[in-house]
């Protein structure tokens, strides 16, 4: 035993001797990992820790498992965004950064153990992304593919740093698919086929910064980019994160809607986000009801064509419009 542990370590040894339950041993394993100074003559014992670390989340997980309960995440503002990939890919760093929030992060797999819902702001538009737990082979927890089936889309993260990286990618997909969810490049017109759910996905290549991550991003383009948008980034790199913002924006196919009263200027405050494609009449119903049942036209301010041009219910929105809806 090194003889230059810190009284920090000691007091987290002491919390893992006294814990009654197997959150408090995770507590104070983790304690005892971040106190250990870090050097060769700790190796093993980080080592030994960060096996500890991993074995107490399975107990906690199996223990879930047998009460059965089930963990969902409420949809909140104009999209639902899961990150799905292998343990350490780099998932939650990635939330933490396009949200500047803070989330768990650390060097070692299966850190994060329940979903962490976290809202992304991109210009006037609220995103919600969920951070999950890994999605690989080796262990799941078994409310993921829930929470995937029934998201707006599905950020698939790896780790170009990863010397693996393609295996750690394939393996995450094929778990994916075995869940019978079908990863799609474009938002699908008909989301289920027999008890198959087909959701729109977008890969994101993490720690680009760092040595043979521009290879190894080669080599994954190669395999996928004819398959699904991609893009490679590094939470360090704060022009990649604000293109990734803007892509996810973009591959949730949303439009924003704003609304106006007669002879009142727009409501320009959150906007209505109804999907891509959407007609006037859907919108309506999203109004209220009885807007929808009663809606005889409406008048549209565009960005570029419309200006208070009277448009009927089969009018397809664009992003930005303004809307008054008459009855
Ligand atoms: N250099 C570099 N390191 C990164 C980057 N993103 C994440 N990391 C590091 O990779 C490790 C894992 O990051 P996490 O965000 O905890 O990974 P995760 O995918 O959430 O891990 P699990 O919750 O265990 O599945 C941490 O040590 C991060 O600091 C990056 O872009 N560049
Ligand atoms: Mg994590």
């Amino acid at each position: 035993m090194p003889a230059n542990l810190s009284p920090e370590y000691y007091r987290a040894e002491e919390e893992f001797k006294k814990a009654q339950t197997a959150h408090d041993r995770l507590k104070a394993l983790k304690g005892m990992l971040a106190a250990i100074p870090k050097h060769k003559g700790t190796e093993k014992m980080q080592a030994d820790l960060k096996r500890r670390i991993s074995q107490t989340n399975e107990e906690i997980q199996k223990s879930g498992r047998k009460k059965g309960f089930s963990i969902t995440v409420d949809r909140e503002g104009g999209g639902q965004v899961c990150f799905a990939g292998p343990p350490n890919s780099g998932k939650s760093r990635l939330i933490a950064t396009l949200t500047e929030t803070e989330l768990e992060v650390a060097d070692y797999p299966f850190t994060t153990r329940i979903p962490h819902p976290v809202m992304m702001k991109y210009e006037d538009i609220q995103i919600q992304l969920v951070d999950l737990p890994p999605v690989c082979s080796q262990h799941m927890e078994y409310w993921v593919p829930n929470i995937l089936r029934t998201c707006d889309l599905i950020l698939v993260v790896f780790d170009l740093a990863d010397d693996d990286v393609l295996e750690a990618l394939d393996d995450t997909l094929r778990v994916i698919e075995e869940h019978k969810i079908e990863l799609v490049p474009f938002k699908p017109d008909d989301e289920s086929w027999a008890s198959i759910m087909k959701r729109r996905a977008w890969l994101v290549g993490t720690k680009i910064d760092l040595p043979t991550a521009r290879e190894n991003w080669q080599v994954i383009k190669e395999f996928y980019a004819n398959q699904f948008g991609m893009s490679a980034v590094s939470s360090k790199t704060r022009g990649e994160i604000e293109r990734l913002r803007e892509e996810i924006v973009m591959a949730l196919e949303i439009v924003r809607v704003y609304t106006k009263k007669p002879g009142q200027s727009a409501d320009k405050g959150q906007p209505y986000i109804v999907p891509r494609g959407s007609t006037l009449l859907d919108f309506a119903k999203t109004v209220h009801k009885d807007f929808a049942a009663n809606l005889k036209f409406a008048r549209v301010w565009g960005q570029t064509k419309y200006d208070g041009m009277m448009v009927n219910r089969d009018y397809i929105l664009q992003d930005r419009d303004v809307v008054e809806l008459h009855i």
